[in-house]
């Protein structure tokens, strides 16, 4: 049988999205991309051009919180300007259609957010929240930048980004909801993520094993494309859209 087309890959995710209640979405830097944030891996990276174990892991914070902030404050200043693209707002516009929706970020940007998308699951937290390394108070701060060293309000002790970073859990609270909602859905979409860090990267594979049918949408194969059901190549401003218009 010849390969699908591109188009009629994307024509076949959106008769199965018309066809069902629950669906689930998780997201990865790329819907971004086209907001002009950085991506983390390929050309551009951050990863590139920063080493990710100098800047977003616990032990660097413990060497050199100063460094760590400044890196954070300066994404913070590239952040602070940027829109939502139309593949935000495409996903925040499927949050009505299906009586069931998730939409799962890896991001920390808070873009999805300022689409309009309230029914999501943030799995390596907010850049715009802070949190104390003593109390643990965890509060929105919308700075830019902060302080070289910002400090608690309640405590005193140094305040780190409410992110998470390499060697860190994820909140436990939020894995139960991932996975019911994993569990629960009968189609998913992998949209701009590499497909490289974990438990991220394995959860299109678990929602295909336990039922789901499983599609990405990226401008390149990642390491699972093989494990889904249907790998759209585009970018994910442009494919988005086309799922929620009209006919
Ligand atoms: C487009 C596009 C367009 C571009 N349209 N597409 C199992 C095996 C091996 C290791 C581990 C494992 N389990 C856990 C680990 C350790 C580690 C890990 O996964 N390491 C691997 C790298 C090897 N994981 C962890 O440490 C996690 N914690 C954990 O699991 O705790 C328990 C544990 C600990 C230790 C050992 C075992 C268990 C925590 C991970 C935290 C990740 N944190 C970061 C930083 C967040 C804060 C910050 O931003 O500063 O999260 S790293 C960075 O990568 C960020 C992202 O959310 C994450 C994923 O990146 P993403 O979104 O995929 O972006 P890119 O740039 O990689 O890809 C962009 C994609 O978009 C590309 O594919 C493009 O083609 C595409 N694209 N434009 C569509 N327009
Ligand atoms: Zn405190």
């Amino acid at each position: 049988m010849a390969e699908q087309s591109n188009e009629g890959k994307i024509r076949l995710l959106k008769q199965k999205l018309a066809g069902c209640d629950n669906v689930v979405a998780l997201t990865g830097a790329g819907i971004s991309a086209e907001s002009g944030v950085p991506t983390f891996r390929g050309q551009g990276g951050l990863w590139r051009q920063y080493r990710a174990t100098d800047l977003a892991t616990p032990e660097a914070f413990a060497r050199d919180s100063r460094l760590v902030w400044e890196f954070y404050n300066w994404r913070r200043e590239v952040l602070a300007p940027l829109h939502p693209n139309p593949g935000h707002l495409a996903l925040a516009a499927m949050e009505s259609r299906f009586a069931h929706f998730t939409l799962i970020t890896q991001n920390i940007d808070g873009l999805h957010q300022a689409a309009g998308s309230r029914k999501m699951i943030e799995l390596h937290g907010n850049i715009w929240w802070v949190r104390c390394s003593g109390c643990e108070k965890v509060i929105e701060d919308r700075r830019v930048p902060l302080p070289e060293l910002p400090t608690c309000g309640a405590c005193g002790a140094l305040l780190r980004p409410h992110v998470v970073w390499f060697g860190e859990m994820l909140d436990p609270n939020i894995l139960e909801l991932v996975s019911q909602a994993i569990e629960a859905c009968q189609v998913m979409m992998v949209i701009g993520t590499s497909g490289v860090v974990q438990p991220a990267a394995s959860m299109g594979a678990t929602a295909r094993r336990r039922g789901a049918f499983v599609a990405e949408i990226n401008l390149e194969p990642t390491p699972y494309t093989g494990a889904y059901d249907l790998s759209i190549l585009g970018k994910s401003g442009e494919v988005l859209p086309f799922l929620v218009a009209s006919g």
